[in-house]
């Protein structure tokens, strides 16, 4: 697309005199932010009106994306570029004297969900628009986002997200399609003329959704799919009533219940949950989006059901929105007055499952009483669905107890919801191989044995766009230089690269733009920390959740070993390093929030100490979130991928490091394993145990950190600094310590093998720094890494889903 300079800057001054009455000269950054997006969402307007009026048509099959997160971060750099005018808008803002970088930072991050799993689903959307694939996605507008993380004392504090201050441009209300989403209540069943039992739910509290709509921008097409989003409203505003009779705060106080419920994002990324609230939010956005569904096929098919499958794919992402299989079997059942049999073969034809971590305590469960009094109705159904099923089970493996109890989807008081997600879908997909062939053969085994077509795997991916085209423009600038721009909507072309990776003068060439980019995030870390590093020392770089499965701890006791080195001798020859840490803990998460004070701990330590500062720093960076993530990828060598092998699912962000030319040092864990397969072990930094040989570790008991400490002393001696007062109080990290040397809170010592991969991890990073000296042979394997990083593009991974799970097909 180009743009008539002149009608630019008209929209732009009448957006600003209409929004805020202001002209140029006198908008202030924010505002310019506001105007700028407004005048390209008018001149896109069309396009997105087009494409819903194209996915009317009976023969269009439309996938719908249902997930409690969306974390998009900024919206308006990223739908210029993918429009491709962000440099076009540049010039003219700068013949204008206004500089776009500094009105692109006044844009809140849409911050809607925690890490991966949520960073993900904004993925997919952009790939799914630039492949031209009719799509929905459908999640919450939080009205506080991902809390906001500062750092007082080394302590994380957490301060509400009010993304939402002032206006949204991006975002556009459309009352029309309110939908009333009913809770608690009573069943009462009527015989109708036929005979039949039709239940029907009296008494409800009833929740008003409210859709906003997000227009998906893909990259050089027309398609613009939506991102709707449901707010919670009361239904009658104030109570009138009570309001009359001067009860004024009980009135404010029921539109505050209703609204409660998109208030805001849980921060718990995988921790166990059970909050009546959390269920509130999964049933409000499920059924307002099944609800829409259904609204939409009708007017395609009326009420002929019969086709419903073949019109709609809906895929859940983990088990958030899970309850939306029951709630489509509600609808069926009492609304449509379709029989049981008819409804389960349509519902289960048109789910399916994403599941994102093995981690035991991720699997949702709920307690009986709060999912009956929350939803009777659907309770009801889900012990139907748990009884047919049992039955099922019974026939299959008569006498076998075990597994009938291993199954129940309803067990000691608990519903699993993702076995009734197994059970009322047609796909189960894990998000790496390994991590697939884990739930095959060990997670969800008793599954595999029962449904073996069910399972399939779909790597995760990134999306090339934001993640390179945006974040490293001149990274892409120098790849489009050599090979052309179709790498752009086709990662796998970056093959092509591979033939000048013995290029002298194209290594130099990626070798300074990493240069220029690791300035660029100096200047920020000297802004936002006061620190002054190196960018001659290596960038080395975790961030991610802090999460003990991924082991940030191995990474600090790594940076004391360095430390005492450097103390033990001063003149002890290394390569610089500045390690770079960002992490958000769950606000709830004990031991995640010490391992954040003892990095900022640790950081104090080793940069005020002039021995050691020369050769080492730390820096921690407050409230990492997307739009610091783009800063982070493209100026980073080293990326710790470092998780007990089994553990992380897949990783997401490995990929990102990947594609801006890091050096993985990582396990043999997630798609760290896909990564390294294409990109070649020679150009990475593989450490520790793999997956089975922890698990048989694990099945034999034969696991003895004491006996690791009692033959490595400088192992020992670095755990002591933990608690020997060298951090202020001596039991400041006691918990930390015993975790690791006796175990805590009836877990065994060292449950992620943090001891037991140390050695191995000091001797994988001492490879990486005796080939950081050579910097030719550096530059050659970061070169090697993006040249195979195509796998890892989302575009891959979502046509994976098209052609494999939904059965969508591009629309042109
Ligand atoms: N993941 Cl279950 C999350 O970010 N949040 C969650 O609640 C769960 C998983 C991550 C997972 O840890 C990563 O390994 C994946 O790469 C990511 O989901 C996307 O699949």
């Amino acid at each position: 697309m180009t743009i008539d300079k002149e009608k630019f800057i008209q929209e732009v001054k009448r957006s600003l005199s209409q929004s805020f009455d202001k002209e140029l000269s006198e908008a202030s950054n924010y505002q310019l932010y506001f105007a700028i997006s407004k005048a390209v969402l008018g001149s896109i307007w069309h396009h997105w009106e087009n494409t819903r009026e194209a996915y009317k048509t009976k023969d269009i099959k439309e996938a719908y994306y249902l997930s409690a997160e969306f974390l998009m971060g900024r919206a308006m750099s990223n739908n210029l570029v993918n429009l491709g005018i962000e440099n076009e808008i540049k010039e003219v803002l700068d013949s204008l004297g206004l500089d776009y970088n500094l009105i692109e930072d006044t844009e809140p991050d849409a911050g809607l969900g925690n890490g991966g799993l949520g960073r993900l689903a904004a993925c997919f959307l952009d790939s799914l628009s630039t492949l031209d694939l009719p799509a929905t996605g459908y999640g919450i507008r939080y009205k506080y986002g991902m809390f906001k993380q500062i750092i007082q004392d080394g302590y994380q504090i957490e301060k509400p997200d009010a993304w939402l201050e002032h206006d949204n441009p991006w975002s556009i209300k459309r009352p029309d399609y309110s939908v009333t989403v009913k809770f608690g209540g009573d069943i009462v069943a009527e015989r109708d003329e036929e005979g039949r039992i039709n239940y029907k739910r009296v008494n409800t509290e009833d929740v008003l959704a409210i859709p906003y709509d997000m227009p998906i921008i893909g990259y050089g097409t027309d398609t613009i799919n939506n991102l709707r989003l449901w707010e919670a409203q009361s239904p009658d505003g104030f109570d009138l009533q009570l309001f009359n009779n001067e009860q004024y705060l009980k009135a404010v106080e029921k539109a505050n219940s209703a609204e409660d419920i998109s208030r805001v994002l849980y921060p718990n990324d995988m921790g166990p949950l059970g909050k009546t609230l959390r269920l509130k939010q999964q049933y409000f956005f499920v059924s307002a989006s099944l609800h829409d569904i259904i609204r939409k096929y009708k007017v395609k098919m009326g009420d002929d059901f019969s086709r419903f499958p073949e019109l709609v794919a809906i895929q859940l992402n983990d088990t958030h929105p899970v309850v939306a299989i029951p709630e489509l079997m509600r609808i069926l059942l009492d609304n449509e007055g379709m029989s049981w049999t008819e409804a389960w073969g349509l519902t289960t034809k048109t789910f399916a499952y994403t599941n994102h971590t093995i981690l035991a305590e991720a699997l949702e469960k709920w307690p009986i009483d709060i999912f009956q009094n929350l939803l009777p109705r659907i309770y009801q159904i889900i012990e139907e669905i748990n009884r047919r099923f049992l039955e099922f089970v019974r026939g299959i493996y008569p006498g076998d107890w075990e597994k009938q109890s291993r199954m129940a989807i309803i067990h000691n008081g608990m519903i699993k919801m993702a076995w009734l997600a197994i059970t009322g879908s047609h796909s189960v997909n894990g998000v790496a191989a390994l991590h697939t062939e884990i739930l095959k053969h060990e997670a969800l085994k008793d599954w595999y044995d029962l449904f073996p077509e069910k399972f399939n795997n779909k790597t995760n991916g990134v999306t090339q766009r934001r993640w390179l085209l945006k974040s490293n423009p001149e990274l892409a600038d120098f790849i489009t230089s050599k090979i052309g721009n179709k790498w752009i909507a086709d990662l796998s072309e970056l093959e092509k690269l591979k033939k000048f990776a013995d290029n002298k003068t194209d290594l130099k060439k990626i070798e300074k733009i990493k240069n220029n980019n690791k300035e660029a995030l100096a200047k920020y870390i000297k802004e936002h920390n006061g620190i002054e590093v190196n960018t001659d020392s290596i960038f080395d770089v975790q961030i991610k959740r802090l999460h003990e499965y991924k082991r940030q701890l191995l990474n600090i006791l790594h940076i004391l070993y360095l430390y005492r080195k450097i103390k033990e001798d001063p003149s002890v020859e290394m390569v610089p390093r500045t390690f770079i840490f960002g992490a958000k803990a769950a606000s709830g998460y004990r031991m995640a929030k010490q391992i954040i004070k003892l990095i900022n701990d640790v950081a104090d330590l080793v940069n005020n100490d002039s021995i050691v500062s020369g050769k080492i720093k730390v820096v921690f960076i407050e409230n990492y979130r997307v739009s610091v993530a783009e800063k982070l990828f493209p100026a980073s060598d080293i990326s710790e991928q470092i998780s007990t092998a089994g553990k992380e699912a897949s990783g997401t962000g490995n990929m990102k490091f990947m594609m801006n030319g890091a050096l993985t040092l990582g396990t043999l864990d997630g798609a760290n394993i896909e990564i390294v397969e294409e990109a070649g072990e020679e150009n990475a930094f593989i450490f520790g145990l793999t997956s089975e040989e922890i698990s048989r570790i694990r099945t034999e008991h034969s696991y003895r950190p004491h006996e690791i400490l009692a033959a490595d002393n400088e192992l020992k001696m670095i755990l002591n600094m933990l608690i020997d007062g060298t951090f202020g109080s001596y039991d400041i990290y006691r918990e930390i310590y015993d975790s690791l040397v006796y175990g805590i809170e009836g877990n065994k010592p060292d449950t992620y093998f943090v001891l037991k991969d140390f050695r191995s991890y000091v001797e994988a990073q001492a490879r990486a720094s005796e080939a950081y000296k050579d910097r030719d042979k550096w530059n050659r394997m970061a070169f090697m890494n993006i040249a195979s990083s195509g796998k890892f593009s989302s575009d891959r991974t979502i046509k994976e889903y098209a052609s494999e799970i939904w059965d969508i097909k591009p629309r042109k």
